[in-house]
């Protein structure tokens, strides 16, 4: 199965639903333009892919599908805005172009970021169809607890924290699971959540998405390494300069291929059912080893 091309023609749907949304929905204030800007056609939508592989296990409509895609790519902008300020990881570019701060100002982009995070909350509210008001607030807590202090803003705090520390493999693997595991884990989950599926199977979806952005964001710490600036859109060899604990400056390049193969095997041996009945799942993890940004 070529993962590579489904992920592309995931985003080509996906981006024509998204961008819809955004020109609809803003105008053309300064603080519109630099929300577009940050997220119209932006990045490759991997999360969106997940959304969309979790609904096609479970059914969910495409519309559904995509409202919950478009909320979680929200968040994402959101938060690659914020982790391009100066007080942040301070880079001046971002998915090949001038970052939100630089393009605009410093001020547009945090409200930029901001709005994006509360556009989502917006989506995920207002525009589901046929799902029970409870099951929605359910969802829509659970993206809170993702994003919130024990999930994305808790790792990047971590994550600032970090710099320059000695600390063990555990300690990067806590904040890997908040900054980044913990999006993904929403993304594969919330299909699974809005069809009412059994808590053993929302718990597997949970750990599958989750497993998936940890070697996600180990592998994005090897590109931000080893690739150019046109292979990652921003600055390359970042990590090293600012001082940043990756699981690669402590246990070197290939004992992190070894980590994440032994994480995959060992998840798939416990979850033989599911990956027995959907074999795409154990090739989307192991593409995520071999994907080159
Ligand atoms: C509370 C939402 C929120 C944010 C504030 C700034 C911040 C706290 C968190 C940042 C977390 C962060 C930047 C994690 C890195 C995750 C990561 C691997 C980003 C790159 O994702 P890709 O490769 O990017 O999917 P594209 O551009 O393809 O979308």
């Amino acid at each position: 199965m070529d993962i590579k091309r489904l992920i592309h023609s995931n985003k080509l749907k996906f981006d024509k639903f998204y961008n819809k949304i955004l020109l609809e929905k803003l105008d053309n204030s300064k603080l519109a333009k630099a929300m577009k800007y940050s997220s119209i056609d932006g990045g490759k939508r991997i999360r969106a892919f997940l959304v969309s592989q979790a609904s096609k296990i479970v059914d969910l409509s495409n519309i559904n599908a995509m409202i919950i895609a478009s909320s979680i790519e929200s968040i994402h902008s959101y938060s690659l805005i914020h982790d391009d300020l100066p007080s942040m990881d301070d880079d001046d570019y971002r998915r090949g172009k001038p970052s939100t701060h630089k393009k605009f100002d410093e001020a547009t982009a945090i409200l930029a970021g901001d709005s994006l995070h509360d556009l989502a909350f917006q989506l995920l509210s207002g525009n589901l169809k046929n799902i029970e008001a409870k099951k929605n607030l359910q969802l829509i807590n659970y993206l809170t607890i993702c994003t919130g202090y024990d999930g994305l803003a808790g790792g990047q705090s971590l994550d600032l924290q970090y710099e320059n520390k000695k600390l063990n493999k555990n300690k990067i693997i806590e904040m890997y699971e908040k900054k980044t595991g913990r999006l993904f884990e929403f993304s594969f989950a919330a299909p699974f959540i809005v069809k009412g599926e059994t808590n053993q199977r929302i718990q597997f979806s949970k750990n599958y998405g989750a497993l998936f952005g940890i070697i996600f964001q180990i592998m994005d710490d090897l590109f931000d390494e080893i690739n150019s600036f046109e292979e990652i859109g921003k600055t390359p060899g970042k990590d090293k300069k600012q001082g940043k604990r990756t699981l690669l400056s402590i246990i070197g390049e290939k004992n992190i291929i070894n980590f994440c193969n032994e994480k995959i095997f060992n998840f798939i041996k416990n979850n033989k059912n599911e990956f027995n009945k959907y074999p795409i799942l154990k090739e989307l993890l192991y593409f995520n080893i071999k994907r080159l940004n």
